[in-house]
């Protein structure tokens, strides 16, 4: 099982090293990609698990209050620990969402 969350500016890895029994969890590591970290330089980062891309396996969407945008990364591994790919906004009507907190 893989746990993702957030600190002030960076999305984190955490994961479960259990299995069948209590969790267990690891140290927290950043997320990276071959990019660097993920929302790197943001604040309040909100990642998201789903199969966004409908393949059967888990992306990852993070919503950053600091700038209003919502980033996507597409799992690209084909293991259980997700890889994510390059980053990209998430678009409607040709431009990006951007939803402002004030
Ligand atoms: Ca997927």
């Amino acid at each position: 099982m893989v746990r993702i969350t957030w600190c002030s500016c960076l999305v984190l890895l955490i994961t479960n090293l259990a299995v069948a029994q209590f969790p267990n969890f690891g140290w927290p590591c950043w997320l990276s990609n071959a990019e660097g970290y993920i929302v790197y330089d943001n604040v309040c980062s909100v990642p998201c698990l789903d199969d966004w891309d409908g393949d059967g396996d888990a992306d990852l969407m993070v919503g950053v209050m600091y700038d209003g945008y919502v980033y996507y990364y597409e799992n690209i591994s084909t293991e259980v620990i997700p890889q994510f790919g390059p980053v990209s906004l998430i678009e409607a009507d040709g431009a990006p969402i951007s939803v402002s907190y004030a």
